[in-house]
């Protein structure tokens, strides 16, 4: 088995400075990135499962029924490399189909990583296994140093693209293309536009499991940050917003209040909001264009209930 764990401290959150400037910020704004303590990323699964939100078992049945042809079109892949790679689950499903000779997994959350990659190593004998601990969006150079030479394969399933600004995900496709290199290519996953009301309903699912994920990070202010939420005097709103294209969340003040986070105070007014997430939604040719705009080439685009992947090469 080939397994190596490497923790990239410095390229770690600073979860105080960035939350402090969130809340002194108009409108106050907290970064998604930190929905994901462990209770959060029991509560996305939790998500995953709620028949509103098909997002994720679309994605999974897209990818199972497609397989064999989007082998075929990505064809000899020496590394794939999977930012934000999480448990490693939708990864697996590749390297049966593309048989690389490396992986390279980049998570923030470092223990859950290294768990999960040794796994991988442990079930394919023949894989190196790379698993990083690092906040990519702060030090993707840093992986650099892990990736063999040969054809590599940027994968990033999940739509998590749709929960950065378009300008964001321009310059993240630019870094993914820089860490492809001049043969690489990209597979990536987002969701599509569709009838607003069904996006309406898939982040106000009727089991309230949105909420309690939204709401959650007020929990993991009050434990982290030493911050005294009252989650009752907050309220979990969730909607589309047809003219920018997105799921906007916020969770809106149900009272004037103040709030101690990390030993300052922050006042919120009856009715303010603490936006917490964007998640865009695209038509494939519109995400194609911001993906060219970063130097990448569309290939092919399979679609499927509402949601896309596509498949890109580097533009020379
Ligand atoms: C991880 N990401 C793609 C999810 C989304 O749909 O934007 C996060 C999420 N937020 C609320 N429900 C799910």
């Amino acid at each position: 088995m080939a397994f190596a764990f490497q923790d990239y401290p410095a390229a770690h959150d600073d979860v105080r400075g960035e939350v402090l400037a969130g809340l002194a910020a108009h409108p106050k704004a907290i970064p998604p990135k930190y929905f994901y303590d462990a209770a959060g990323c029991r509560l996305f699964d939790a998500i995953c499962a709620q028949p509103e939100y098909t997002l994720c078992r679309t994605e999974q049945s897209l990818m199972a029924a497609h397989l064999p042809e989007i082998a075929d079109a990505v064809g000899e892949v020496d590394c794939i490399i999977e930012p934000g790679a999480g448990d490693c689950v939708k990864v697996r499903q590749l390297l049966g189909a593309l048989h690389p000779k490396s992986l390279v997994v980049i998570d923030i959350a470092g223990a859950p990583l290294a768990a999960a990659a040794e796994a991988v190593a442990r079930d394919h004998p023949g894989l190196a296994v790379s698993a990083l601990s690092m906040d990519f969006l702060r030090d993707l150079e840093a992986a650099a140093r892990w990736l063999p030479s040969g054809r590599r394969l940027v994968y990033y399933p999940g739509s998590s693209i749709g929960n950065f600004e378009p300008e964001a995900v321009k310059a993240l496709l630019a870094r993914f293309r820089d860490l492809a290199g001049r043969q690489g290519r990209l597979l990536i996953g987002f969701d599509l536009k569709k009838d607003p009301l069904r996006l309406h309903a898939a982040y106000n699912d009727a089991a309230g499991m949105t909420a309690a994920f939204n709401l959650n990070l007020l929990t993991r202010l009050n434990r982290e940050l030493d911050a005294d939420f009252d989650l009752a005097r907050f309220r979990h709103y969730a909607f589309y917003q047809p003219v920018r294209g997105r799921v906007e969340m916020h969770l809106v003040s149900l009272a004037e209040q103040t709030v101690r986070v990390a030993g300052e105070s922050f006042r919120f007014a009856l009715g303010e909001t603490l936006h917490t997430e964007h998640s865009y939604k695209y038509r494939g040719d519109e995400f194609a264009a911001l993906a060219e705009s970063a130097g990448w080439q569309c290939a092919r685009h399979w679609e499927h209930e509402g949601f896309a992947v596509q498949l890109y090469g580097a533009c020379e």
